[in-house]
Parts: C-alpha cells; structure tokens; sequence
C-alpha cells in the first residue's frame, strides 16, 4: 500500500460513492482526494536525495501515521514553544484579528491536520465557509465529520493535496475571495526563496482576499534548540522515524542503532537544521543500489528558518501583499500577521 494515497483511491472504484476522473477522487461530497506521486517516483525522489554528496530528504517524509503522532507529541512538549505561543497570540488577538481581515467569506486552511487551531477562530472571524487541506483526506474526514455537527451553519470542504512544492487549489475551495489561513510557523520549513514562491502561490489563490500567518522568529539560540532536542528525545524519534517510512518507501535498509538525531540553530542562515548522524561508517543498500556513510557523516532532514518580523513583512510585500498587521507575544518570539491580497 502507498502510505502517501489514500486508501479509497487505491480500491481504484471499490466504494460506490467514489468517482475517479484524471488525477482526482471525489471520496464524499465533502472530500476530494488530489492524487499524489507515484511510489515509483517517490522512491526515484528519496533515492536521488539519498545519493547526493550531502544526503537530503525532503521533510513531508517525516509525517507518516507515526511522524504525525510524534509531531502532536512534541507540539506538547514544554520545549516546543511555538504552538503554544502561537495559541495565546490568537486567542488573545482574534477580534482585532478580525477587523483586521474583514467578513471571512471562505477560509482555507492549510495543513488543516485535526482542523483545531481554525475551528478556534470561526466564531470570532465569522467564517461561511470552511475548506481543510492536508495531504490526506484520511487526516481530515473525521475531524470534518465532528466540526460539521458543532457548526451546521458553515458549509465544509476537505482536500487532500500536496502543496509542499507547488500551491495551487481546485476550483472546489471556492470562486469568491479567500483567506488562507496557515498557521503552525509551517512556512519556516521553506528556504526564502522557496517561501517567496509560496507566498506568491498564496496570493493567487487568495483571489482578492486575504492571509493569516503564523511565524517564528529569531530568539536566544538555547531556547530554539532546546526546542529541536528536547531532553525526553521526542524529537529525535521524530527525526529518527524518517528512516523507517524510508525503508518502505524506498526498500532501504537503514539501521536505526547506527543513527542519532543532531539539532542546531545555523545562525548565518538563520534556521534551526535536523540531520541525521552516521554513528560509525555504514552502507545503505537497496535493489540496485547503496550509499556508503563515513562516521559522522549527516543527512538533512529539515530546516525550520526564524525571522525577523521586518524580513517577514518584506516577503509578504513581495509576494503582492498589502495592508499587513501583526501581533505578537510579550517575549516576541512569535508573529501572526494578516495582509490583503
Ligand atoms: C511543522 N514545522 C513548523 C515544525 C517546525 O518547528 O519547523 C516541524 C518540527 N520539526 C521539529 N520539530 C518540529
């Protein structure tokens, strides 16, 4: 089974309700499943990353069914303080929040998870229309079921889309102006150039509307890596698991007792980095190929960049947004702005 399809759409036509056209599925009226990559070129991807000079792969991989449950794990851990300080921001700030974005016709939230953090602000930013996107429908049918009980009255979308490399939404996440709301500092995990490309993305797909954004910034450099190498070790399983869905994923045979999760904030880049660290000289081996690990040697596995919130407000400029505010926390170690498209 291909962990990154979902499992309706590998019955390829067993659920009567499914209807398949192209690259699409459409699981329920409330559910749309946008296909993903072949395993085939998964594994071409994983591999080609894995046979680099610097080994790379590309964090979504982090978040199989485990990663995701470790990720909820370190979200609660006392270290990580961007969710909950992102949390207080918000429930602080949603009715200035509010006027700052006017009536929210559709919001649109990305990497909508167990779709909490939007629910949140429904009220507060009287949303009409809700549509959740994640890679995986999977992720989002039941939260959709349970949301749609406690608000009849906001009508409900979910899509299941990869939007790592490219952002662009089917017709279905609605005609009329948007706000894209994408919390979480998940934009931290693009490069600046690649998190221009996004933005720009974003505001396209705004169709006029606008954007609420959640971002880390730049604070003393043994808060932020306590943050990434937290003392109870959830993070380095997390960073660890990465192995495991490699080894399906690309039929590797990786060794998780030769392997230890490092973490440190690169201050000229201004990003914490998570690599992988050989433990001792080791070779990795798959069907008709293997890569040989010195010592020590590392694969990256993320970066998560901090910013400054003037750094910040300059993307978002020259991603074509305007009209910004944002609000922070006492301490400043988090940002939510909102901009107009
Ligand atoms: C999802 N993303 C914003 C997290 C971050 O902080 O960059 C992922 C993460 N990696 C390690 N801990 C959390």
């Amino acid at each position: 089974m291909n962990p990154l399809l979902h499992p309706d759409q590998e019955r390829a036509g067993g659920c009567p309700e499914e209807s398949r056209s192209g690259r699409r599925a459409v699981i329920s009226p409330n559910l749309l499943q946008l296909a993903h990559d072949e395993p085939a070129a998964i594994r071409a991807e994983l591999l080609a990353g894995l046979t680099e000079p610097t080994a790379t792969i590309a964090p979504k991989y982090l978040y199989d069914a485990l990663g995701s449950r470790l990720f909820a794990a370190i979200t609660e851990l006392p270290e990580y303080y961007p969710t909950r300080t992102e949390a207080a921001i918000f429930a602080e700030h949603q009715d200035s929040m509010a006027a700052a974005l006017g009536p929210v016709q559709t919001l649109v939230d990305l990497g909508a998870g167990n779709c909490e953090k939007a629910a949140r602000l429904f009220a507060a930013l009287r949303v009409q229309r809700y549509v959740a996107v994640d890679i995986s429908v999977d992720y989002l049918r039941e939260s959709l079921q349970n949301l749609q009980q406690q608000y009849r009255a906001i009508e409900m979308l979910g899509i299941g889309l990869d939007f790592s490399s490219s952002l662009h939404l089917p017709a279905e996440a609605g005609a009329g102006p948007r706000t894209l709301f994408y919390p979480g500092s998940s934009i931290g995990n693009f490069t600046p150039a690649a998190a221009l490309t996004f933005l720009r993305q974003a505001h396209a797909e705004c169709h006029g509307g606008s954007l609420l954004i959640g971002v880390d910034l730049i604070k003393e450099t043994d808060i932020l890596e306590a943050a990434y190498d937290d003392p109870l070790g959830v993070t380095a399983a997390f960073n660890r698991n990465l192995l495991l869905n490699l080894n399906r994923l690309a039929g590797t045979d990786f060794d998780l007792a030769d392997w230890r999760h490092v973490a440190f904030f690169n201050a000229p880049e201004s990003r914490i980095e998570m690599h992988l660290e050989a433990l001792r000289a080791t070779t990795v081996r798959w069907a008709g190929g293997e890569r040989r690990f010195a010592a020590a040697e590392r694969i990256h596995t993320e970066n998560s960049y901090k910013w400054r919130r003037e750094d910040f407000a300059a993307l978002l400029a020259a991603a074509g947004f305007s009209a910004m505010r944002h609000w922070c926390d006492a301490r400043g170690w988090f940002a939510v702005f909102a901009a107009h498209a």
